[in-house]
């Protein structure tokens, strides 16, 4: 067991700690996989960090787990455990009492879904483990938790509708790729692009989730072709790019061409879907920026030293149309 950061809850969170370290020493066997890993016993600094990110679903995704991943590495006194959760609610709240059980110096979440969270976040304030969220809220009180950093998902809705509600002055149809089902950036997006599209000549025929993944995007989207016939459809909402980028090949598929026959606008602005832009297949894009390790390892040594940090940090997004995403490609990080 590491030596522990002392903060004003040291004594209560020891003594809760030992024991939590003496009731358990497995990880139950979920975690997808551990960097670094010995525990070295008498070194004092390193500070073991679980991560419990939501799995591998999109390109965003892949991006943020490098971020964090590069920001806890050992290089920078962490020893990270790591797991996801394959986008399942339960395996990722069972993987966090794992970390507790561990007794790791503090726990970060991605969480897939925003319920469900407050007696998991109450076990790991019990055990005087802090817990920096990255990425997606929860709907559970902020005491349970030391801080957030994420996006506005709600801006970013709300300005892939007002390009839409600028750009379709006619009556147009629209059908909507949704994100993860109870995930804050599904409920967000959706929130502000409708009020973003109200009053304008956009109706929506349609919304289902596609997960936020290619397969799921191109399955839905080949649904809607199907029921509404290629004709019918002038305008694809994606609640990210990979779903968009699914919905391409069903277009395609279909006979009719992304982009002119079929208007896309989607979020996250991840290399591929920047190359759809580029390319002239997607009509608009609001960047999600996954790049938050960072913020959060800095978070995390902020709260073990007993400063005092914000409780939520947003991070700034751009919105880019083709000839955006031409000049942006040859730099693009992720
Ligand atoms: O937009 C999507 C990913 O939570 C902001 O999750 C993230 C979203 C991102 O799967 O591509």
């Amino acid at each position: 067991m590491k030596k522990r950061f002392l903060s004003t809850l040291a004594f209560t969170a020891t003594a809760a700690l030992a024991l939590a370290a003496c009731s358990s020493g497995s990880d139950g066997g979920t975690d997808a996989g551990t960097d670094g890993g010995s525990d070295g016993g008498s070194s004092g600094d390193v500070i073991t960090v679980g991560f419990a990110q939501t799995g591998s679903e999109s390109g965003w995704r892949s991006a943020n787990t490098e971020s964090m991943k590069t920001a806890f590495s050992a290089e920078n006194g962490f020893d990270l455990v790591f797991n996801a959760a394959d986008n399942d609610p339960a395996a990722q709240i069972q993987a966090v009492r794992s970390f507790i059980n561990q007794g790791v110096d503090a726990i970060v979440i991605a969480p897939i879904v925003e319920d469900g969270w407050d007696d998991v976040l109450q076990e790991a304030k019990d055990a005087g483990i802090p817990v920096i969220l990255e990425d997606r809220t929860v709907t559970a009180s902020d005491d349970l938790y030391a801080s957030w950093v994420g996006l506005d998902f709600e801006l970013e809705g709300q300005k892939a509708g007002e390009w839409a509600a600028a750009e379709f002055t006619e009556p147009t149809n629209m059908v909507v790729l949704e994100g993860t089902t109870g995930s804050a950036p599904a409920n967000d997006r959706a929130t502000g692009f409708d009020n973003a599209i109200a009053g304008s000549s956009i109706t929506k025929l349609d919304s289902q989730t596609g997960d936020f993944t290619r397969d799921g995007g191109k399955t839905v989207m080949e649904g809607f072709l199907q029921k509404y016939g290629v004709d019918e459809i002038d305008l694809v909402y994606a609640h990210n790019d990979d779903m968009a980028l699914g919905a391409i090949e069903a277009i395609e598929a279909a006979g009719a061409e992304p982009g002119v026959d079929i208007k896309i606008v989607s979020i996250d602005a991840v290399r591929d879907g920047m190359q759809a832009l580029a390319d002239g297949k997607i009509n608009y894009i609001v960047e999600c920026n996954p790049l938050l390790g960072e913020k959060a390892a800095e978070l995390v040594k902020a709260v073990l030293a007993g400063d005092d940090v914000d409780k939520r940090t947003i991070v700034e997004d751009q919105a880019f149309d083709q000839a955006a995403a031409e000049a942006a490609l040859p730099d693009r990080k992720y």
